[in-house]
């Protein structure tokens, strides 16, 4: 399979799973994967990508119409370059620094050199003058390294989580490294204009780069920084809820949790997601008389994530207490007041939990995006329920108009939201979805995908002289 494609995505996971039990694989959910694909078939594409098994050594292999190039990555490389440096270094740093992170030279140099695989793999199967698409805070290297063994290629790369503002990029002691990476590509793509902006300023200040608008002039090119908010697939999430069992699914749901409102939140289990705070702002209702319970639940799934990671282990204790605490102090027998599941769920079951919610809570305390806030109004053909969403979370400039923003920080302004939501009449409920689906039908991830290609392949960008 050497440099035959035309097309070639690099992200740290391959887009498929191994089949539980047996030794197939299977395409892994998700919007990134569903809006790539088609692009990969028509375009004979391969994608670089790890199996996500330590040690693992695979041959190159075809699956659901997609050639796939897996890369390996030892024990240690998971343990310094995965859980390490992008996990424990670049999540935190990148996301405010809720979370204090590491800077460890062990784990910088794993991060080169898992970099440097990746690299390695794309230039070799790439055709001449092909494009190469690269994902996320993983591989922010990886640019760079591929325009040095392949000047021919056109190298994009998307960004999926924020790009932090100056003050705090500062803090890394390889800053300068990471810009010289990105830089590599001939478009940088980001979740909002803020980030593109934050990029631009930190080329302009800590490389000393001539910069014209969103542009950075770098090594004779000209880098584009430009803003592509992801979406979801619309498509999918509309087949799903045409399913009647997703329908019934979701009716026996709400009898479950008891016939009251249904707040929902669903989130991978991270400190970014603002959860603790969701949970002591809605324990807090019942404690002031606001709510009874019965009148209102809250279920929240978290999907396990990153659980060798010490944060991780620490949050994870905090909500198992914090629901304890807030059932023991607020439930009744039989109807206890948050239904907390730390689990993964099949998109099914997921459309059928988002039918089911009155109130979708999605409060991060930073998010690149948030794809759970678009899926929710994806799903909401019936013009019912509302959504509470973060200041904070990539989506809000798209989706203020027609959510209840909050700040998650305030947890009195964020307890008269979810009230104010939890009493939202049903022709309110119906004005707001309205806007809120113009906006996420009309820029679905195939838009996502198709705009950040367009501007990539643009003929009318010319490198600079
Ligand atoms: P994430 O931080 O993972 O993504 P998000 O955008 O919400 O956050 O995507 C999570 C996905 O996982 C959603 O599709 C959701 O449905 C699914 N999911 C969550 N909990 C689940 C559960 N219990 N069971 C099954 N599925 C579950 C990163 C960035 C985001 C950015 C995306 C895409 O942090 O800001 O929106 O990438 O760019």
């Amino acid at each position: 399979m050497s440099r035959e494609s035309e097309f070639v995505v690099v992200a740290n996971r391959l887009p498929v799973d191994r089949v539980a039990g047996g030794n197939g694989w299977r395409r892994s959910p998700g919007g990134l994967v569903s809006a790539i694909a088609p692009v990969m078939r028509s375009r004979q594409g391969t994608w670089v990508g790890w199996s996500g098994a330590a040690g693992e050594d695979l041959d190159p292999f075809v699956e659901d119409g997609m050639r796939l190039v897996p890369v390996r990555q030892s024990a240690e490389d998971v343990e310094l370059y995965y859980e390490g440096f992008s996990n424990a270094t670049l999540w935190p740093l990148y996301h405010d620094v809720i979370a204090p992170p590491v800077y460890d030279r062990a784990m910088w140099d794993a991060y080169v050199r898992v970099n440097e695989r990746f690299a390695a793999a794309a230039a070799e199967v790439a055709a001449e003058g092909a494009v190469v698409w690269v994902q996320d805070y993983q591989l922010q290297l990886v640019p760079a390294m591929l325009r040095a063994l392949r000047p021919d290629l056109k190298i994009g790369f998307f960004l999926h989580i924020p790009f932090p503002p100056p003050e705090l990029f500062y803090q890394l002691p390889w800053r300068r490294k990471i810009l010289e990476g990105l830089l590599g590509a001939d478009l940088v793509g980001f979740q909002l204009p803020g980030a593109a902006a934050n990029f631009v300023r930190l080329c302009r200040r800590l490389l000393d780069a001539r910069t014209v608008k969103q542009d950075v002039e770098w090594e004779g090119r000209r880098v584009r920084a430009r803003a592509f908010p992801i979406s979801v697939d619309v498509g999918e999430l509309r087949e799903l809820i045409s399913r009647q069992e997703v329908r019934w699914r979701a009716d026996e749901i709400r009898a479950d949790l008891g016939g009251g409102i249904v707040l929902l939140g669903v989130d991978r289990l991270d400190y970014t997601k603002g959860i603790t705070q969701r949970l002591q702002a809605f324990g807090e209702l019942f404690a002031d008389r606001e709510l009874k319970p019965g009148e209102a639940v809250f279920a929240q799934i978290a999907t396990p994530s990153r659980e060798r990671v010490e944060q991780y282990q620490l949050l994870r204790d905090q909500i198992e207490q914090q629901v304890g605490r807030i059932n023991g102090e607020h439930a009744e027998l039989g109807s206890p007041v948050i239904h907390y599941l730390h689990t993964s769920y099949d998109r099914e079951e997921l459309a059928a939990l988002f039918l089911a919610a009155d109130v979708m809570v999605v409060t991060p305390l930073r998010d690149g995006m948030n794809l759970v806030a678009k899926e929710y109004v994806a799903c909401r053909e019936d013009l019912r329920g509302v959504l509470v969403l973060s200041e904070f979370a990539g989506a809000a400039p798209e989706l203020r108009r027609g959510a209840f923003l909050v700040n998650p920080y305030d947890i009195d302004g964020l307890k008269e939201t979810l009230l104010t939501a939890i009493r939202c009449e049903p022709a309110e409920q119906a004005r707001r979805m309205r806007v809120l689906r113009k906006r996420v039908l009309e820029h679905d991830v195939d838009r996502w995908a198709a705009d950040f290609l367009d501007e990539l392949e643009d003929p009318a960008a010319q490198p600079a002289g």
